[in-house]
């Protein structure tokens, strides 16, 4: 295989810089990528989507959906989703069986204005780049912004100045819309949403919003076990997992959430991945490698359950 053309474990990318990425894997990868363009953020960035199958050209297989940079300021999530996708392309002999009855789709960049800013102006920024009722306070929480439960109780913020603000009404962010319309695209056929998040070293389920546990809570965390049991035996990192609301704290309006109440996912999680740099979100270039090695060997070993079944 060629070399990947961008180095993952090298640097940290702008969403232009990931979305050119995107954009050259058709000529290396025809038959197994295509780059699907949802939509756009607030400031008019493409919001783009890979999927990766294995080019048997089988149609309406079931679908493992990944995304990342829900949150602007963790910059640990694009790397890894670049990572898989990498590991999915050019190290496609030992991962091969992820493909056979599976596709996957991969969004590296939900927040791309948010993450474009902790580029330029602020680095621990985390919401949306649009404005709200308050001209003091800008931004949305796209992980409370979903229609499904949203404003439930204590779960989101109504006050547009924190950082969990759920925003006016659900999905009057266009980011969220586009993560909507993605997930909606593979209704029927989603098996595993995984949103790859930062940082706490947990795997969340849903559900956020209420103590109650969903039907298939137990397979959920079948899932999430195997996971945790596979990063533990690699590396001895120590991973909590089970309900978002037990596990963390009460959230509603989440994208997993959505997942499962609305689009039926069959297991719908949260990756929190480990704490990094200065204030956890910061990994320093040189411990990316460490992260995204471990989480793969988490996100291979849920997904090969996930497909066993
Ligand atoms: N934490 C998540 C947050 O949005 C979370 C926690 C996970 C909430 C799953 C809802 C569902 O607050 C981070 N670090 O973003
Ligand atoms: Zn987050």
């Amino acid at each position: 295989n060629p070399l990947p053309q961008i180095d993952v474990l090298a640097a940290f990318y702008t969403h232009s810089e990931i979305n050119d990425y995107l954009d050259s894997l058709p000529e290396r990868f025809p038959k197994r990528v295509q780059v699907k363009h949802f939509g756009w953020s607030y400031e008019r960035r493409p919001l783009k989507v890979l999927t990766i199958t294995n080019g048997d050209g089988k149609r309406n297989k079931p679908v493992i959906l990944i995304d990342g940079t829900v949150h602007a300021r963790e910059w640990i999530s694009p790397s890894m989703a670049l990572y898989i996708i990498q590991q999915l392309l050019d190290n496609y002999a030992e991962n091969q069986e992820l493909l056979e009855d599976y596709d996957w789709v991969i969004m590296p960049v939900v927040n791309a204005d948010g993450y474009e800013y902790t580029h330029t102006d602020y680095r621990y920024w985390r919401k949306t780049r649009r404005p709200t009722s308050n001209p003091e306070c800008v931004g949305t929480d796209i992980n409370r912004n979903f229609d499904y439960e949203w404003g439930h109780d204590e779960g989101s913020s109504s006050d547009p100045c924190e950082d969990n603000y759920r925003g006016e009404r659900p999905f009057d962010q266009p980011e969220s819309q586009v993560l909507r319309d993605v997930m909606l695209h593979y209704n029927g056929r989603l098996n595993f949403y995984l949103s790859l998040h930062s940082y706490g070293n947990l795997l969340l389920l849903p559900w956020g919003y209420t103590s109650d546990f969903p039907d298939h809570y137990q397979d959920m965390m079948s899932v999430a076990d195997a996971g945790a049991k596979a990063i533990v035996h690699s590396t001895n990192g120590i991973y909590s997992y089970g309900s978002t609301y037990y596990v963390l704290y009460p959230t509603s309006g989440d994208s997993a959430d959505f997942a499962l109440g609305v689009v039926n996912a069959t297991v719908a999680m949260t990756m929190e991945m480990p704490a990094a740099g200065f204030l956890g979100f910061d990994p320093w270039v040189s411990q990316i490698e460490r992260l995204v090695t471990e989480s793969w060997v988490g996100v291979r070993a849920m997904a090969a359950e996930v497909i066993r079944r």
